[in-house]
């Protein structure tokens, strides 16, 4: 596969006059030179990873200088800055995205074959930097493209995992976990930073003390003490100089301590206090729900807060600033509760720290922080047991307790005598067991708070957070969700973008408002055709890539009907598999039933300790296994559980569905972005009124999407009245039918136990309502086969589809954060 090819000059005349050569002889160049001088080897003993690392540090050439450039902006004093906190980003591999947005794929891809090599096998060996769980840390991803994208000057914060979201493997139907080593073989996109670290402090005691001008002052005294260190990665936006830095920190050991312990003779002390130190930034958390009560997540979300929000005060005193200012240059957004103890180390600095009234500097913090609600599951909220905070950070502890002494000051002024509402309120849950509530602390020490899809941040006003919306009702606003078009579309689906870049031109990328003079072309045949054309291509790679990786033969002219996200019992995976299973009984009891051809794709993860989402894996691959070799079905259902669904092969993915399946108990999920990337992708969508579906359909016109089932008022008011799954059990044969199919143990070798844990939660409790929206998602699944039988109407819901999601682009949701809540503008960065 590989043409060797020599590696010859030196590395000093790759860089002209500080700018990197661009040229295609520079980059074959600097490319040759990589694989010698970098990965230490001769042409003929490189392998894939040397070709693939010699690559990547070609390309990370050409983003140093603008990098660098933009480095520099952010150090001046007169703009500001975006800080995006978040304990997780999601970002996939990085080659690919920056080649597209350097706009050197074409060349390069080229260059590549004149040596001999496919870029497709080096794009293969890298490993993606799984640094988050789902839709949260995807979409922190997505906004840092759109930040550089518009030229704003930002810093991404969050943690280095040393192992990110674990590997899954499907094994006898059942999920496995594996580490996922993604440093093992090095990682060419990050630079370490190890002069840039900051000492963060946990447990001990407090002690009061007076200050040269006998003000009363506090100092913490700490137990333990962590050094953070910083690993910067480019982000570089789409054909801009905007090359901004997300900084990730690593927990090491301080080095005082191993002294201090050698000198004792303490050696196994120092070391395991080294060891234990470590341990802070090991391991990402594979929930998507928060774990409640466990130190170490605690622990991860102050050590990235305190080391960034040391990082910007540094930054900010270098610059020569006035800390009674600092809101003026860092608007920083809390992605979730995760980083809201935020608000109390920004306290702790500033008064503590820099000696500022307690007054001035709650203006400060208030008027530099924004809150981004991710969820309105009350099971999902945030809370910290008193005893662990306090005993993790006795300074902060005392810092809440003022924040909500203060606060709460308020809440009686302007609602005398309710003091149920002020217990509501209150930073601290007091109805049993002590808690801090992290939702509150985030709303209160904010200026804006946001829910991510219009209807969620109407329940967030009237349910969730209710009472702080009464009290202050300018904080909130919504930013509906987005996701880049650079990834989701011009990477993933090329053929895609070529068909669409051939009818009007490049500017949908960055202006994917344009994609609505498509529309124009709707009736014209051969655009039909080609748009069928494209997508059965982007089928066949799919089937491709299932063959490779669960062996089972799937028709690319099927329906690909397809539902990849967290596995989760409010998404209802297993509502789909109810539908699956309908099918299938009704091709039993009559061979002839002229079903549609449909490939049902499943992929995601479950967090390990899920009990029912590990069911439900084994439950869809129980039902595949029977389907797919059932002779009466003969091929024309299939069922797959693709493994191991992450960014790197989601590129696979949303190209090749048909449809897409959004299907949450509505009310439940936020916002959702999967929807995004499939509508984008030319998917129809099958979907509640939840979430960011409700503003899909709005777009691409109701005509154009499969609605089904309850609102999110009918799930209240069912619930509020007694819902009883038995009433529709009982008035469904078919439904019925289904629940027997699986409770006889027909899908589990007459195991009448394995699903039952599934049956009885259904039948008993049913708590997302699958026994309630089953006729309604039946009957919408029929009008989805009588629509794609008709695959001329079928191709003109799909080109409308495309057409009118430019809303859905991360560049719109960062456009209204940057106006709305964080005021920044464009800073465009020059190389001169
Ligand atoms: O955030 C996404 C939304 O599109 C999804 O609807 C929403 O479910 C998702 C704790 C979470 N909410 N909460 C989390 C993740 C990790 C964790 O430890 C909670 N993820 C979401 C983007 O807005």
């Amino acid at each position: 596969m590989v043409k060797r090819f020599e590696a010859r000059q030196s590395a000093a005349d790759v860089c002209v006059g500080g700018r990197s050569d661009m040229s295609l002889e520079g980059l074959r160049r600097t490319f040759r030179e990589h694989v010698f001088y970098t990965q230490g080897r001769f042409p003929m003993g490189a392998s894939r990873n040397d070709l693939y690392m010699a690559l990547a540090y070609t390309v990370r050439d050409q983003l140093l200088h603008r990098w660098i450039r933009t480095v520099e902006q952010l150090g001046r004093e007169d703009i500001k800055i975006v800080s995006y906190l978040s304990a997780e980003f999601l970002l996939g591999p990085h080659l690919e995205n920056n080649l597209i947005n350097l706009g050197l794929y074409e060349d390069v891809r080229r260059t590549a074959e004149e040596e001999g090599l496919d870029i497709q096998v080096l794009f293969d060996q890298e490993e993606e930097p799984g640094l988050g769980n789902g839709g949260l840390g995807r979409l922190a991803a997505c906004y840092l493209d759109s930040l550089a994208t518009l030229e704003i000057p930002a810093m991404g914060y969050g943690i280095r995992y040393e192992f990110g979201i674990f590997d899954q493997e499907i094994r006898d139907g059942w999920q496995v976990e594996h580490t996922d080593q993604w440093l093992r073989l090095g990682n060419p996109w990050e630079i370490a930073r190890p002069e840039i670290t900051y000492h963060v402090n946990f447990g001990g005691r407090t002690e009061p003390y007076e200050d040269e001008q006998g003000r009363y002052r506090v100092r913490w005294i700490p137990y333990r003490t962590v050094k953070g260190v910083a690993y910067d990665t480019p982000i570089l936006g789409y054909r801009v100089n905007t090359c901004n830095l997300l900084r990730l920190w690593k927990a090491e050991a301080v080095e005082s301590f191993e002294f201090e312990a050698f000198n004792v003779g303490d050696y196994y002390g120092a070391v395991d206090q080294k060891i234990y130190s470590e341990n802070i930034t090991k391991v990402l958390y594979p929930n998507d729900e928060p774990i409640q009560g466990k130190q170490l997540r605690l622990e991860q979300q102050y050590f990235f807060v305190s080391c960034s929000l040391q990082d910007m005060v540094r930054i900010y005193k270098l610059l020569g600033g006035d800390l009674s200012r600092f809101s003026s240059h860092f608007a920083i957004q809390l992605n979730d509760t995760h980083p809201a103890i935020g608000v109390a180390e920004l306290m702790r600095l500033l008064v503590d720290e820099n000696g500022m009234d307690w007054e001035p500097a709650w203006e400060v913090t208030c008027n530099t922080f924004g809150y981004t609600n991710h969820t309105l599951l009350p099971e999902a909220l945030e809370k910290w047991p008193v005893d662990l905070f306090a005993g993790l950070f006795p300074r902060h502890m005392e810092i809440i307790y003022e924040i909500n002494r203060r606060f709460l000051d308020e809440v009686r002024n302007r609602f005398p005598g309710d003091e149920d509402r002020v217990a509501r309120m209150s930073l601290i849950d007091e109805s049993g067991e002590r808690y801090v509530r992290m939702a509150h602390l985030a709303c209160v020490g904010s200026h804006a708070v946001n829910g991510v899809a219009e209807l969620h941040t109407r329940l967030l006003k009237e349910e969730v957070l209710r009472d702080f919306y009464e009290m202050m009702p300018e904080k909130f606003n919504n930013k509906t969700n987005g996701v880049t078009p650079r990834r989701f579309v011009v990477l993933s689906n090329p053929g895609l973008s070529r068909l669409i870049t051939g009818k009007i031109g490049e500017t949908w990328v960055s202006r994917p408002e344009e994609l609505r003079r498509l529309e124009k072309f709707v009736d014209d045949p051969a655009f039909r055709e080609e748009w069928r054309r494209v997508k059965l291509e982007n089928k066949k790679n799919l089937a491709r890539l299932i063959r490779e990786r669960t062996g089972i033969e799937v028709d690319p002219s099927s329906m690909f009907d397809i539902q990849v996200k967290r596995l989760h019992e409010y998404k209802r995976q297993h509502l789909n598999v109810l539908h699956i299973i309908a099918l299938y009984n009704r091709i039993k009891q009559d061979p002839a039933y002229d079903v549609c051809p449909r490939t049902f794709i499943f992929g995601g993860k479950a967090a390990p300790g899920y009990f029912m989402a590990k069911r439900i894996i084994k439950l869809i691959n129980s039902v595949a296994d029977v389907v797919n070799h059932d002779s009466d079905v003969n091929g024309r259902l299939k069922v797959v559980f693709f493994p191991d669904f992450n960014v790197k092969n989601a590129k696979f993915i949303y190209p090749a569905a048909d449809l897409s399946e959004q299907i949450s108990t509505a009310g439940k999920e936020a916002s959702g972005t999967g929807n995004m990337k499939f509508s984008m992708n030319g998917a129809l969508t099958i979907g509640t009124l939840d979430g960011a579906n409700v503003e899909i359909r709005e777009e691409v016109g109701a005509e154009n999407f499969f609605l089904f089932g309850l609102t999110a008022e009918d799930v209240t008011s069912l619930q509020k009245n007694g819902y009883q799954p038995m009433e529709y059990y009982r008035s469904n044969p078919e439904l019925q039918a289904v629940i027997e199919r699986i409770s006889s143990g027909y899908f589990s070798n007459g195991d009448q136990e394995l699903f039952s844990p599934l049956v009885d939660s259904l039948l008993f409790h049913d708590t997302f309502m699958l026994l309630a929206d089953f006729g309604a998602y039946m009957d919408a699944q029929r009008q989805v086969e009588e629509a794609y039988r008709d695959q001329e109407r079928w191709t003109r819901m799909s080109i409308l589809n495309v057409a009118r999601m430019g809303k859905f682009s991360s560049d719109r949701a960062i456009r209204e954060y940057c106006k709305d809540i964080w005021k920044v503008e464009p800073v465009p960065v020059t190389l001169e």
